[in-house]
């Protein structure tokens, strides 16, 4: 079974692709945005996959991959093309190198025009085919920096693109309309660059007259692309949070489990935002805890010091989850939900005030 996720990049309207064979969980990322490097591996996390390798469909010009910071967090490798100019890869690809993960497998083509170093990754079964800087949808990269060149283009699209099946979906690197995906026979036919009857001259015509603006992060992100996207100094990465080990969810949320809540119990507030008949009522409170329940929250976030870490606590983990929320937006910088709540917190045993024997508790009875 494949493992397939499509993932954006607000800011630079890029598409991130997760691809992982369902059977050994090997992974493989195609085009990961260095901001993005949190969400992203916390998705694999969540889904139980190994990162073996990050792709690089080009060295782009409009954001900082997530190579570099990937592989620091995962042990992946990194594969970009031999023709790329980059240092600090794993794996420089040529044409019909293959990309394994697990049974699972990618074949590289060589698709340049956007820039020299322009790769298509295309799946086993030609059922998907990754193109991209090359062909988007109903669109195509532009041609007019990095060694771009409209012939070069023309060429890779009708030789290494169109000539993929019929039905094979094709996934770009962009777009600036939100559209996801399109397939070889939509693009033959549809696309007003390259489709139809359009010739290399046309098209020519067509790329030298588009008129867009530089990408604004240009300066930036093209020296740090070179390197895989390794930061200079420590410019540019997120820091942990060093107050507890916490964890990111794909939802947005930073977690802190029940046993680090407990040794570090006393340099945390607790927030608990149940309702105050939860709070007093069967599954108890953790002791030292602050009662406000979440819908008090926004206006009675000033009674907690902002100088501390805040853990919130709910009955399962959810409206704690919104508490975290509310309060970064109120302005707290350490803010985690107690994964799991009450019920995780009681069913791993740890102490209460107030509360009933677990074996009373209409939750824990089977
Ligand atoms: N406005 C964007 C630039 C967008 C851009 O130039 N995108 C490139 C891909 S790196 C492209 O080929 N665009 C083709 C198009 O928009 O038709 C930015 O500032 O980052
Ligand atoms: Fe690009």
């Amino acid at each position: 079974m494949l493992i397939f996720r499509q993932l954006f990049d607000p800011p630079s309207s890029t598409y991130t692709y997760l691809l992982a064979d369902g059977g050994s969980g090997s992974a493989v990322i195609i085009d990961p945005v260095f901001e993005q490097v949190r969400r992203d591996a916390a998705l694999i996390e969540e889904l139980g996959l190994r990162l073996i390798c990050t792709l690089e469909t080009h060295v782009h010009a409009d954001h900082v991959t997530g190579a570099w910071l990937l592989k620091q967090w995962t042990g992946c490798q990194i594969a970009l093309s031999a023709e790329s100019g980059a240092e600090d890869a794993d794996r420089y690809l040529v044409q019909d190198d293959v990309v394994a993960f697990g049974s699972r497998n990618l074949q590289v083509r060589k698709t340049p025009g956007h820039t020299n170093g322009c790769l298509t990754y295309v799946l086993d079964d030609r059922s998907m085919a990754f193109t991209g800087d090359c062909l988007m949808v109903r669109g195509s990269g532009r041609t007019d920096f990095q060694q771009g060149d409209p012939h070069a283009m023309y060429s890779s699209v009708h030789r290494q693109i169109f000539t993929l099946p019929d039905a094979c979906l094709l996934y770009p690197a962009h777009d600036y309309r939100g559209l996801t995906v399109t397939s070889v026979r939509e693009e033959r036919r549809f696309n007003p660059r390259l489709g139809g009857e359009i010739g290399e001259d046309d098209f020519a015509g067509y790329m030298k007259n588009l008129r867009l603006a530089h990408p604004k992060k240009l300066d930036v992100a093209v020296p740090a692309n070179l390197k895989c996207g390794r930061p200079d100094g420590n410019m540019g990465v997120t820091a942990e949070p060093a107050w507890a080990p916490l964890r990111y969810s794909f939802a947005g949320i930073w977690e802190i489990d029940p046993l680090g809540l407990e040794e570090h119990a006393r340099e945390v507030q607790i927030l608990d935002v149940r309702e105050p008949e939860e709070f007093t009522g069967p599954l108890g409170h953790i002791r030292g805890a602050t009662l406000i329940p979440l819908g008090q929250l926004a206006e009675r976030a000033a009674e907690l010091a902002k100088d501390r870490p805040v853990v919130a606590v709910c009955r399962a983990g959810s409206r704690s989850a919104q508490a975290t929320v509310i309060l970064r937006e109120s302005g707290f910088p350490d803010v985690a939900n107690l994964a799991g709540g009450m019920l995780r917190w009681r069913a791993e045993g740890h102490a209460v005030e107030g509360g009933s024997p677990l074996e009373y508790i209409a939750e824990y009875s089977i």
